[in-house]
């Protein structure tokens, strides 16, 4: 586990939407710490952005799968951004737009260098699916923080929550820079939780900045 100091906290609500963009060429010059959101479609990545920086309408959350198709980047501070990356595996999507967020996604993995935690997106229901597990193991390959989040953990009981938790713990490899934690928008669960892991990466950030100057 991501060890949690208090040291610098983050004012998430200071979050401010920048652009939104199409491919990462047109993203903002590659610098500072970026934190991605990614998932499947649907997993609620919108929605647990908006619970993070306590703002209602931030992200645009939906009903409709693949709603977010572009890179919708958020600046919570000079130095930190947050990354609403387009949903994969929606099924009903015509195959060529579906190939082409799929690319952009994969663009922004292999090259943005800013990019250095990674916040996965499963529902608690439908764990580890397998574009899930790839990226798992895409983010251990580049040593990213990562902090899963088992959204819409109100559909089950604390009892089977813990039961789904210790699941995706034994299905993953043993690794420190892996965070589970079960998470609610709308029982307010996992919220605080993950602003202290998302501090904590951003205290990371800022000693090994300081080490270069
Ligand atoms: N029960 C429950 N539903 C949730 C929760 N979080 C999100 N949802 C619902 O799940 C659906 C999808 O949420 P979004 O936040 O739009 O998901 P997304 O991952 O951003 O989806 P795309 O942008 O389409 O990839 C919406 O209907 C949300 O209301 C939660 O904690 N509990
Ligand atoms: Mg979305």
């Amino acid at each position: 586990m991501t060890k949690i100091t208090k040291f610098n906290q983050l004012d998430f609500r200071q979050t401010k939407f920048l652009l939104s963009a199409p491919n990462i060429y047109n993203m903002p010059t590659d610098e500072g710490l970026e934190i991605a959101f990614a998932g499947r479609s649907n997993a609620g990545k919108s929605s647990a952005l908006n619970a993070i920086t306590d703002q209602k309408n931030l992200a645009r959350s939906s009903k409709t799968p693949g709603r977010t198709q572009l890179i919708n980047i958020f600046q919570v501070n000079n130095h930190l951004s947050l990354i609403d990356l387009p949903g994969y595996g929606f099924a009903e999507v015509p195959l060529a737009v579906k190939q082409e967020w799929q690319k952009s996604l994969g663009e922004y993995m292999q090259q943005r260098k800013a990019m250095k935690g990674i916040v996965i997106l499963m529902d608690i229901r439908h764990p580890l699916k397998p574009l899930d597990k790839q990226l798992i193991d895409w983010s251990l390959e580049s040593n990213l923080n990562i902090l899963i989040l088992l959204t819409k953990a109100d559909k089950f009981k604390r009892g089977a929550q813990k039961n789904q938790l210790l699941r995706v713990k034994n299905d993953l490899p043993k690794n420190k820079a892996i965070n589970i934690v079960p998470f609610s928008v709308l029982k307010k669960q996992g919220i605080e939780e993950s602003i202290n892991i998302l501090n904590s990466w951003y205290d990371q950030y800022l000693s090994e900045e300081a080490l270069h100057q």
